[in-house]
């Protein structure tokens, strides 16, 4: 046999297999094929016997050398391949490349409306309340004074699932809950989405909408006054403009619209105020007396106020947007600049 060009066909198939080895036992198997007990190099020598004595001395130098070169390419491929590792995970990542970038999301513009709109409401006072979305019609409509065959049915237009059971059209029914269950003082509001058939500019069917409700003994329209004129210029500023108007509500009397002196054009008349220098914000009103009969409340000992506003039209207003269906589209070019 050949046996120089055995140990070369050796060197190179240890080279090859080398170059593709990446873990620890790669290494040691090639280390166990060639350099082992059973391997290449101890199996070229227990060939030793067929050589002639007078070469066997240079074969066994020629295969020891061999050997050792073996040994010190294994160990040197395994070493760098460890630092490799050591170094983030084998020459397959290039560490210098940028990482993949996630773009910060940012609170919805309707979510910072009505956060801002709730930390009020905590400042003055009023605590958090919640419940159904589905709600019965004795809820969201008898409780509230409005009975069956009254005009503000129709004009609500609701989402009925059936006969007795409707997607709430304000958030109210989560207050006549409380009051069933708490007797007063009361100083609570009630944030949630709201349902409504309807879709303009200015409509959609889903909306959100924010109540609150102040019952206690002497309550009176000054104190609705008061609050509602602190609420309307911290959410638009100090010196904004505030104005009550008288207006109706089934669940409220007296009722009132309360508008903001128009930011656009500074009461001079516009097309966003409609020429009139006023933007509506809310409604709200003294609890109905009926209302309170309906919760076990005395009428004649409790007296309240309450309040109703949609998140989106607030959020309209400060942002400046015309279109109420531009906050539900998702479009970032729209979203990014809040
Ligand atoms: C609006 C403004 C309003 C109320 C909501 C209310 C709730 C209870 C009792 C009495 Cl539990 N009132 N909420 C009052 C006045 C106005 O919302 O524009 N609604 C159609």
């Amino acid at each position: 046999m050949d046996w120089e060009k055995k140990l070369g066909e050796l060197e190179s198939q240890v080279s090859e297999l080398l170059a593709q080895a990446q873990k620890a036992e790669d290494f040691f198997r090639i280390k166990q094929q060639f350099l082992g007990k059973q391997g290449e190099i101890a199996g070229l020598l227990r060939g030793i016997r067929e050589i002639s004595p007078e070469l066997r001395p240079i074969f066994g130098q020629r295969i020891n050398q061999a050997k050792q070169l073996l040994e010190d390419r294994i160990a040197e491929a395994s070493r760098q391949a460890e630092s490799r590792q050591a170094r983030g995970g084998g020459e397959t990542q290039d560490l210098t490349l940028p990482g993949v970038w996630n773009p910060p999301g940012r609170i919805h513009p309707i979510s910072q409306a009505l956060d801002e709109i709730c930390e009020i409401l905590e400042d003055l006072g009023f605590q958090i309340a919640d419940g159904p979305e589905i709600e019965t019609d004795f809820y969201n409509f008898e409780a509230l004074n409005i009975p069956k065959g009254h005009p503000a049915r129709e004009m609500q237009d609701s989402f009925y699932i059936d006969d007795e059971i409707v997607l709430r059209t304000q958030t109210s029914p989560v207050q006549i809950r409380v009051m069933e269950k708490q007797k007063p003082p009361l100083r609570i509001y009630a944030p949630g989405r709201v349902y409504r058939r309807d879709m303009d500019v200015s409509h959609t069917p889903m909306f959100h909408q924010v109540e609150g409700l102040w019952v206690d003994g002497g309550i009176t329209f000054s104190d609705l006054k008061g609050v509602l004129m602190l609420f309307a210029e911290r959410l638009f500023g100090e010196g904004t403009p505030v104005r009550f108007r008288p207006s109706f509500f089934p669940f409220t009397e007296p009722s009132a619209e309360v508008d903001i002196g128009c930011r656009i054009c500074r009461g001079e008349g516009c097309r966003v105020c409609g020429n009139s220098g006023w933007l509506e914000i809310l409604g709200a009103g003294m609890v109905h007396p009926g209302l309170f009969r309906r919760v076990e409340y005395d009428p004649a000992e409790y007296t309240g106020f309450a309040f109703g506003l949609g998140v989106e039209r607030i959020a309209m207003l400060k942002f400046g947007i015309n279109d109420i269906r531009l906050f539900f589209e998702n479009d970032l070019h729209f979203l990014k600049q809040f």
